[in-house]
């Protein structure tokens, strides 16, 4: 009998905590949080779920291309042999007639996309996309507005933390494991928690203060406080003094956002709101008001996030402990960090097709906005984009109104998905790449910036179960077919040699223990040594890029549109403990403990709708109509309609998920058009559904 322990990291979301596999005769015995982890090893529900993934068979078992029509389902088993042929082939023909720039690449974000970059380097393209135009990216954009920094820049040092604020944050449900203990230890240490959100959420359960605010008025609550921090002076003056510009606008611009104001536009008290805004003062600077997470929901969002980033500005949290330190750089620890695979290409020339770096010059180039890109390959402006590889990453169900994607995707000659699971994507593909689920491949090596940097890569517990590859063998598979030896890597050592090349670690450091910590103590900086990336080096209250390409840096607030008449709601969405997103829905394991979505609606609302608890009810919007179970209560706001968003799955090969639940994106018709600009996030809850009892 043979045992051993793998030290990896978990991938049932996108948070890849680290885990400890147990391994027996080459099979997985057990998951645990990885006991050496600082980050104090724990596991959610969804990654214990992950041997259930392995073992699944109802996912794509060996490289496939279509026969019939898109969409049809009709497919012809490949070798990888034959898929990499006809991939790589198809790659370079297109390339061959419309030039590099042709090829579109989307993922899901991550420490790891290093290796996806090198890939779209090596072939010479610059359209390279994350997923965060459906997630983050207002937050990331509202972040650089102030600081100039990215999101990933700051630490969120809850433990250490008196007040924290969950705005659109349900952070008990929407898991990352080191936040949650992060918060524990700070609520067992006295820290306050307040949640803003428009229904009582598990977060909400146990938070001190709980507003349950009109949906979409986020912004008006935030406008108020910074109201009340500014003009009963609650702010941090000396942190203003050294590092806030523009405060004398700032204060003029919040003038007429009382609390009394937002209090009738947010449907809270005002007092509330003013007692909040002294208590945060008191806590002041150890205070989290968390800018959000999935905040691509309302054309403002990119304020809300923004404004939350400037009430942190204004206690003097950004960069404090206990509030938003930044994260330190190997190199700010005196280490040298890992190389990058981009560098072994020359960064493209050509013009992004999203129109990010040249038409929009606020905007991060790196991830770009898979919208815009959408839009590029609809319109052939600025040039044609004809193949669009979706890695890791299922548009179809993660970006609105599907309909309108699959006839943009119509104009392209290659589709390619690379996946672990069956997605609507991979459904509607040209060629669907399977993907070794995370316990049976290995990755490059990543790193991460924090109070304590770290290198740290996954390790392959056990061997795959069907003809599923690793990302680096399919990327460095079809780099090797169409001849680009620099990117033909031939095994994970010679790449993680690479990267490691100077850091002083080796690969068997980083199997010790999964990974390899850079430094023994939480660096934190002083007031005085922080530093922003700013044009003026300061915290911008009139974001000097931002103006510039021409989006204002204090937006008037706008009241949001009430739904009208006595069945219309607001669509909104969120996470659940034991999901994550559309592909743990077929999961045995977790299809069990949450089989299909239920609709939130409120209980006197319900009740003129002559709708009871566990009813069914049809939700219609845009000519697409769905049925599933409502969930009645006093705990969501009024003009609200919530669903937990991954269902309505309706591929015939995912058997447990079929039929059960709702799609939410199906109820968003035209929304791949409706953005907050300025942060480049999608706008998903600005749509209205009617519901009735079916
Ligand atoms: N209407 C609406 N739209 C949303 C959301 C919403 O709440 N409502 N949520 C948004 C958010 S926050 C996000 S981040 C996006 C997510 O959007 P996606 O990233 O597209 O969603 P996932 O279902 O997590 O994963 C996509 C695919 O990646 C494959 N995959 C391959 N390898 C891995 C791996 O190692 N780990 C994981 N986890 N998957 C792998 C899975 O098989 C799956 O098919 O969707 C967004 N879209
Ligand atoms: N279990 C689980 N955990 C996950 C994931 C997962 O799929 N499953 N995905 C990971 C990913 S990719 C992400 S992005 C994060 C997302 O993390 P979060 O953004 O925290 O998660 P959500 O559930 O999308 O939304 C948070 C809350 O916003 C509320 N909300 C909706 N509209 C409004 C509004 O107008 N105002 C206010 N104030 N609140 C509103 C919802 O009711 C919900 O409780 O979670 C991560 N963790
Ligand atoms: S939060 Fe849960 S599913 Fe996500 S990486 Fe961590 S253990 Fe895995
Ligand atoms: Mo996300």
């Amino acid at each position: 009998m043979s045992k051993k322990e793998v030290f990896s990291v978990c991938g049932m979301c996108t948070v890849r905590c680290p885990i400890m596999v147990d391994v027996e005769d080459g099979e997985i015995r057990f998951i645990q949080g990885n006991p050496h982890s600082p980050l104090k090893g724990a596991l959610c529900a969804r990654g214990a779920a992950g041997p259930a993934l392995e073992a699944d068979a109802e996912r794509p078992q060996y490289p496939m291309i279509r026969q019939g029509a898109r969409g049809e389902g009709k497919w012809a088993r490949v070798s990888w042999e034959e898929a990499f042929d006809y991939v790589g082939a198809k790659l370079q023909e297109l390339m061959d007639k419309h030039g590099p720039r042709t090829v579109l690449f989307s993922d899901r974000g991550g420490p790891f996309v290093d290796l996806h970059q090198g890939f779209m380097r090596a072939l010479g393209s610059p359209n390279y996309c994350n997923h965060d135009v459906s997630c983050a990216r207002n937050v990331m954009h509202g972040c650089r507005s102030v600081t100039g920094r990215p999101r990933t820049e700051f630490v969120y040092d809850y433990a250490n933390a008196k007040h924290i604020v969950l705005q659109t944050r349900n952070i008990f449900e929407a898991i990352n494991v080191a936040e949650v203990n992060g918060v524990l230890d700070g609520i067992d240490k006295g820290c306050e928690l307040t949640c803003i959100d428009i229904r009582a959420n598990v977060s909400a359960s146990k938070a001190d203060n709980f507003f349950m605010i009109r949906p979409g008025t986020d912004y008006a609550f935030n406008l108020a406080v910074i109201h009340e921090l500014l003009h009963k002076g609650l702010y941090d003056k000396a942190y203003a003094e050294m590092w806030i510009k523009d405060l004398d606008r700032l204060r003029t611009f919040v003038e007429p956002y009382s609390p009394e104001w937002a209090a009738k536009e947010c449907g809270v008290e005002a007092k509330a709101i003013s007692k909040l805004a002294k208590d945060l003062s008191k806590a002041a600077p150890h205070v989290i008001w968390h800018p959000g997470w999935m905040v691509a929901r309302y054309t403002d969002s990119f304020y809300v996030c923004r404004s939350a980033y400037i009430i942190n500005a204004l206690l003097g949290s950004i960069g404090a402990k206990g509030g938003l330190p930044i994260a330190s750089t190997p190199k700010d620890v005196g280490r040298q960090g890992i190389k990058k695979l981009v560098d072994l290409f020359p960064k493209p020339e050509e013009k992004r097709a999203d129109g990010v770096g040249w038409k929009l010059t606020a905007h991060d180039a790196g991830p770009g906005l898979l919208h815009k890109a959408f839009e590029a390959i609809d319109s052939s402006d600025p040039y044609d984009v004809k193949a669009y590889i979706a890695f890791r990453h299922d548009p179809l169900m993660a970006m609105p109104d599907p309909d309108a994607i699959r006839r943009i995707w119509d104009k392209l000659d290659l589709l390619v998905s690379v996946t672990f699971t069956w997605s609507d994507t991979a459904w509607y593909s040209d060629v669907v790449l399977p993907l070794s689920p995370y316990l049976s491949r290995e990755s490059i090596v990543a790193q991460k910036g924090g109070l304590k940097p770290q290198l740290f890569c996954r390790q392959r517990a056990v061997t795959p179960r069907f003809e599923t590859k690793a990302d680096w063998e399919i990327l460095c598979g079809l780099a090797e077919k169409m001849g680009i030896e620099n990117f033909a890597f031939k095994s994970i050592e010679d790449i993680w040699a690479y990267q490691l090349e100077g850091t002083g670690v080796t690969p068997e450091d980083l199997a010790k223990k999964g990974f390899v910590g850079l430094a023994s103590e939480p660096r934190y900086l002083k007031v005085d040594e922080l530093k922003f990336a700013t044009p003026s080096g300061k915290l911008e209250m009139i974001s000097e890029k931002w103006e510039k390409a021409g989006y204002e840096s204090l937006a008037p607030y706008k009241s949001p549109a009430r739904p009208e008449g006595e069945n219309q709601f607001r669509i909104a969405f969120g996470r659940v403990g034991t999901h994550t997103q559309g592909h743990t829905v077929n999961n045995p394991l977790l299809n069990e403990q949450f089989p299909e979505n239920v609709l939130w609606l409120n209980a006197a609302r319900a009740k003129a709708l002559g709708i009871k608890d566990g009813d069914l009810v049809t939700v219609s919007s845009g000519g697409f109509s769905g049925s599933l179970k409502a969930f009645v209560t006093e705990f969501i706001h009024p003009e609200a309609a919530f669903m937990v968003h991954g269902f309505g799955h309706t591929l015939p090969v995912e058997t447990r998920a079929f039929g059960k639940g709702v799609s939410d994106n199906e109820l968003m018709r035209g929304g791949l058009a409706l953005e907050s600009a300025p942060g480049g996030g999608l706008a998903m809850q600005e749509f209205f559904v009617t519901v009735a009892k079916a």
